[in-house]
């Protein structure tokens, strides 16, 4: 085979090898530099205060960089409370079912003393969603 035969081929090989797939670490299908949620599958991506942190990943109502007492606080002041609700706040509804529950409580728990995110969303709002 001459040289320039040779680099032809491949040449040719690198050409036919598909493109890297776009890595979506949590699997929810939304590729990890558009996920608001870096880490939790949230295909609704719903970021109801607007900060680039998804709901699913976002206790810190507050928008303090971190979850802690005063988020929970306000977290017990919504319990009950659903999207009817003229004091509703969509933010505390993790979940982001319309009702503000134990199932957001759950949620809240896991992420207690943490920081929300991490979300990769170039637009994001780096104090509240780092
Ligand atoms: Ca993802
Ligand atoms: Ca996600
Ligand atoms: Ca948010
Ligand atoms: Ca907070």
């Amino acid at each position: 085979m001459t040289r320039p035969l040779f680099i032809a081929l491949v040449l040719l090989l690198f050409a036919a090898a598909p493109a890297p797939a776009a890595t979506d670490t949590d699997g929810d299908g939304i590729e990890d530099s558009q996920d608001n949620c870096l880490e939790t599958p949230n295909d609704s991506q719903l970021d109801s205060d607007g900060d680039g942190c998804g709901n699913a990943c976002d206790a810190d109502y507050d928008q303090t960089g971190s979850v802690d007492g005063s988020d929970f606080m306000i977290l017990r002041s919504m319990m009950g409370r659903t999207s009817g609700d003229a004091d509703f706040d969509g933010s505390v509804d993790l979940t982001g079912d319309d009702v503000v529950g134990g199932t957001d409580f759950i949620i809240f728990r896991a992420q207690m003393n943490g920081t929300p995110g991490p979300s990769l969303v170039a637009t994001r709002d780096v104090s509240a969603c780092p």
